[in-house]
């Protein structure tokens, strides 16, 4: 009820500048390669919307982007995510449930900027958010080790990080934000020494790795959407490092010990089980980072990734 059930809009971004590591860029085309849209259009009966081009917003890059607070590429991130943000808006505002394929995660400063306003002026509801990652990506500018902005989205995303220059993220505002409250993280293993403050300070809702394996998966996930409440509508947001290097290894950052892929199945299952999903990220694949022999490895990064979506959107239901 929250979005109109059979109306999918896809926004394919094929970004790389929140971090260091070229090919994030070519997951959107890996992605759908691998028959992704298809899949969602034909098995599982979704209308899509989708202008079939993967968006590199080539146009908005700026020929110089110098640090700006010890963030890398500021200004280019700014602008591709405030870009991103209105085109998720208009979908949402419509109704439809919007799943970004990115890129790597500063993406989802404009995904979640762009749903969070949509859905309060449909809804008039505060949005929640499930950050399924080994990360939290909750660095301010100012706590970051690395200045790359794909470890800092939930920091600008919060308010927690705030920016008076329109031009490197001033251009959010109140109605793009999310709260602290209706935040809950899955999968987390990696967590820098500032963001372990910043959880704590905020007492931000968390089950990093170690919880999954005192309670299983299962009570995690009851506890997660309990923590959220009924009725409540969600942005879905997938870091594929979440799971472990087996099944996603062609990712920035891979961390042992992650999930199994049919936990990470699990978890966008049960979110779809809410009927609550209104927009869904897929981000951090990157097919050209291959540590295996052939490309086995980004082979099976790329079907971990289209599982995952396929999950959230309702494969599994009998
Ligand atoms: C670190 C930072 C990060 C993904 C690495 C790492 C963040 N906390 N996120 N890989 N996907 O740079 O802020
Ligand atoms: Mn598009
Ligand atoms: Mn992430
Ligand atoms: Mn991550």
């Amino acid at each position: 009820f929250l979005s109109k059930g059979d109306q999918l809009a896809v926004v394919a971004v094929g970004f790389s500048g929140g971090q260091c590591k070229p090919g994030v860029d070519a997951a959107p085309s890996a992605l759908i390669a691998n028959g992704l849209l298809t899949q969602l259009r034909e098995d599982l009966g979704y209308k899509l919307y989708h202008d079939d081009t993967v968006h590199s917003y080539k146009d908005l890059l700026p020929a110089s982007d110098p640090d700006y607070r010890g963030m890398k590429n500021p200004l280019a991130v700014s602008a591709v995510t405030k870009k991103l943000c209105d085109q998720v808006y208009e979908h949402s505002k419509e109704g439809r449930l919007v799943l970004t394929l990115g890129g790597d995660h500063s993406i989802a400063i404009g995904t979640i900027a762009g749903t969070a306003k949509a859905i309060r002026e449909r809804l008039d509801r505060e949005m929640a958010v499930i950050w399924v990652d080994a990360h939290t990506d909750i660095n301010t500018p100012e706590t970051s080790e690395s200045g790359n902005v794909h470890g800092m989205p939930v920091a600008f995303l919060s308010g927690l990080a705030k920016e008076d220059r329109e031009d490197v993220f001033g251009w959010l505002n109140k109605d793009n934000l999310i709260s602290l409250k209706k935040l809950v993280y899955i999968g987390l293993r990696d967590v820098d020494r500032g963001e372990k403050l910043i959880l704590r300070e905020h007492g931000i809702k968390a089950f990093s790795m170690h919880d999954i394996d005192r309670h299983g998966i299962g009570r995690v996930m009851e506890m997660a959407l309990g923590h959220i409440g009924n009725d409540t509508p969600i942005h879905l947001s997938f870091d594929v490092d979440a799971l472990d290097p087996m099944w996603a290894p062609s990712t920035g950052t891979p961390v042992r010990g992650g999930l199994t892929l049919r936990e990470g199945d699990f978890i966008a299952e049960c979110v779809h089980e809410t009927g609550c999903l209104v927009a869904m990220d897929l981000v951090e694949v990157n097919p050209t980072l291959e540590p295996g022999i052939d490309d086995i490895g980004a082979q099976q990064t790329v079907r971990s990734g289209c599982s995952l979506v396929r999950c959230a959107l309702g494969e599994s239901l009998l």
